[in-house]
């Protein structure tokens, strides 16, 4: 009987002691938020798998949380919080939560970091103390509009005969400067101003929303029988694309370019062409990647991260979307 219980104790220090190493193993280990404004969107589900990447090669617990408005980025900010994350990245749903933000990251001790969308006050100037990385989207705006002009000169289209649905988000600064620089090359290769019809993307910035706006222009301009198509990014224009569909208008007289990639592909992918010509290429390898190592070693190390970071991209369009994806990691 004695032998028994002497046993049983030395079994349960035994337990007690691997369950305290284990314990404390997992309390070791780096956690790290990443919050995205969409979980749906093929773009964020890359970052995400890049950053996934990240966790496993340095060995940190990454937590990946949708935040789709400011009550969720209120709680989950909580939620990190409370396992003692010591990071957090954030692509916020509105620019303007970043006051909010920075102050409940500081109330966790948590190294902040921004992704894709900037983190404004309430005048909208930029938090240049949150380290960001973005894309330059005023450049990849510019070669929107190059890539249109192209190709409208490839098919011999006369520009006063062709019509430009531009689907906006004016209150997101990243959006506004993709579309403005397609806009200004467009204009400043003769395309009309008045062709131009400016559709703003309302709500949920998905495809399907992007179509319902899109249907409302296509449906004010019956008579016009060539359409160019550019958004902030690839959903805007499948949206927009999909309208023309709906309308019926042929594949051949629409030239649709997106930004991202990774929307797009999909398009590129189907046995014939259709009205989505090309996207520009962005990195989520560098985004996701990137950002979830940087905010490691800045934890880890005490390696802070460069205050600002912008990516560049790529043009790719059915001929050559397979081999550029490859190279970035994109299969
Ligand atoms: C914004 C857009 C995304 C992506 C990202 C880089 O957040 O909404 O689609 O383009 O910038």
């Amino acid at each position: 009987m004695k032998k028994c219980l002497i046993v049983a104790v030395v079994v349960a220090i035994a337990l007690t002691i691997a369950g305290c190493t284990k314990g404390s193993e997992t309390d070791n280990k780096v956690k790290i938020g990443f919050l995205v404004k969409s979980k749906t969107e093929p773009w964020f589900q890359t970052e995400w798998k890049f950053a996934d990447e990240a966790a496993a090669k340095y060995g940190f617990d990454l937590i990946k949380l949708e935040v789709a408005d400011g009550t969720a980025v209120n709680k989950q900010l909580d939620v990190l919080g409370a396992q003692g994350a010591q990071g957090v990245i954030i692509c916020t749903p509105n620019q303007k939560l970043g006051p909010a933000i920075v102050k409940k990251a500081g109330e966790y001790n948590m190294k902040l970091m921004s992704v894709d969308d900037r983190l404004v006050d309430a005048d909208g100037n930029s938090l240049t103390d949150v380290h960001h990385l973005g894309i330059s989207a005023h450049e990849i705006g510019k070669m929107v509009g190059q890539t249109l002009v192209d190709e409208m000169q490839k098919r011999g289209w006369k520009m006063e005969e062709v019509g430009a649905l531009a689907l906006t988000i004016d209150s997101l600064e990243t959006a506004k400067q993709r579309t403005d620089g397609a806009i200004e090359v467009l204009t400043a290769n003769g395309f009309p101003k008045a062709n131009i019809y400016t559709t703003p993307w309302k709500a949920g910035y998905d495809i399907g929303t992007a179509l319902a706006d899109s249907r409302v222009t296509l449906t004010q301009h019956p008579n016009v029988k060539y359409w160019i198509a550019f958004a902030s990014n690839d959903d805007g224009v499948l949206g927009a694309v999909r309208a023309t569909e709906e309308k019926q208008i042929p594949a051949s007289n629409v030239i649709g370019v997106g930004i991202n990639g990774t929307s797009g592909v999909d398009d590129f992918k189907k046995a014939s062409p259709t009205g989505f010509f090309a996207s520009i290429l962005l990195s989520p390898k560098k985004h996701g990647y990137g950002t979830a190592e940087a905010m490691y070693k800045w934890i880890k190390d005490g390696v802070e991260p460069p205050k600002e970071t912008w990516t560049s991209g790529i043009l790719i369009t059915r001929e050559n979307y397979k081999e550029e994806m490859k190279k970035e990691g994109l299969d």
